[in-house]
């Protein structure tokens, strides 16, 4: 036995010796923490995707669920496996992954999916059909007509109203303030009621027409904007979801808005028309068309082309959305700007059609 062979050995016999020991120990931390067998090469699909389920060693009896409703798998291999999703819904789910390793034991790893949107939103052109005077102290907050009056609200401290504006003119006709310590946000008007967000005090005031204050209402989020579909109001709070509230403001739930490259965050001013609601991306100049139905972008409007070259517009976004269904018009303005805009939606090429909304 030479020198080099008794070294590799004793090498060979530490190596073992030291494994053996590492066995003997207690492994607290592996029981604790079994080694996950399914795992996900990424986290965000559009819907209609296969998800990929990376697995660390074979099963068998493989069964996925997502959200706790079984879910195909379309195919299996000993390192993965191609797995369905076409509910439809956008936002975060759960998957559930269950099955058998070799020697019977059985695992379930629940793992953390995000689906975006399965549509590429078209660009939505428009046209400006005539431009009016805008009060260039009004630091808009929400745009709404009501039985042909266009009311308007305006945020920051102590400059925080509800008004209503003569459109010719842009001057106000009558108007109510809030307290000094609320900064105004969003409205809407629904039922001779026009409800008014503040931004952070979780407390929406609702007048009526007459401007005399009829009731308030606390919620648990911000209140950015505020529109609604009939009797149900549809408030953003700077997130990608928008909620649904009854007229007393109790929750019916929520939608959250993707387009097929991700969440829409910062959802501001809203305005619903025929199953979609129009929302203004904050500190941008995009309007969103939003599938009420599914939270889908189907449209986006650049709004480029109108915002005001005589006034910062970074500082002073656009932040006023008003659709006038008589005139089949929309009213754009923003905050301090010194136009309002009429702008009409032109209808969208044939092919697409029936993906956006369908204007007469
Ligand atoms: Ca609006």
């Amino acid at each position: 036995m030479n020198i080099r062979f008794c070294s590799i050995l004793l090498l060979v016999l530490t190596g073992l010796m030291h494994m053996a020991c590492q066995e003997k120990k207690p492994a607290q931390s592996t029981a604790d923490q079994p080694t996950p067998v399914a795992s996900l090469a990424k986290t965000t699909y559009n819907l209609g995707d296969t998800i990929l389920v990376q697995l660390s060693r074979s099963i068998t009896r493989p069964k996925v669920t997502v959200d706790g409703a079984d879910s195909p798998i379309f195919q299996q291999s000993e390192k993965s496996l191609a797995v369905g999703y076409s509910d439809g819904k956008t936002g975060l789910h759960q998957l559930v992954v269950s099955g058998l390793t070799s020697g019977s034991a059985s695992f379930s790893d629940t793992l953390n999916v995000e689906m975006w949107s399965d549509v590429v939103p078209v660009n939505v052109a428009y046209t400006v059909l005539k431009t009016y005077p805008h009060r260039e102290t009004s630091f808009t907050q929400g745009l709404e007509f009501y039985k042909g009056v266009l009311y308007e609200s305006t945020g920051l401290n102590g400059q925080s109203n509800v008004m209503q504006i003569d459109v010719q003119t842009g001057s106000v006709r009558k108007s109510v303030p809030l307290a000094n310590q609320y900064f105004g946000e969003g409205i809407t008007i629904v039922n001779n009621k026009i409800y008014q967000l503040t931004w952070t005090s979780g407390i929406c005031f609702r007048y009526n027409l007459d401007f005399s204050l009829d009731k308030t209402f606390t919620y648990h989020t911000q209140g950015w904007g505020l529109t609604h579909r009939d009797t149900t109001l549809i408030l953003s709070d700077g997130s990608n979801k928008l909620f649904f509230l009854s007229p007393d403001f109790q929750s019916l739930g929520e939608v959250n808005v993707y387009d097929n490259k991700g969440p829409i965050m910062n959802l501001n001013e809203l305005e619903y028309v025929n199953g979609y609601v129009f929302a203004n991306v904050w500190q941008t100049n995009r309007i969103v068309q939003i599938d009420l139905k599914t939270g889908k972008v189907v449209g986006n409007l650049n709004m480029e082309s109108i915002l005001p070259t005589s006034i910062d517009t970074k500082e002073n976004v656009l932040n006023g959305i008003a659709f006038q269904p008589t005139e089949n018009a929309f009213y754009i303005t923003g905050k301090k700007w010194p136009t309002l805009f009429k702008l009409r939606i032109k209808p969208a090429e044939k092919e697409r059609a029936k993906d956006v909304i369908a204007f007469r």
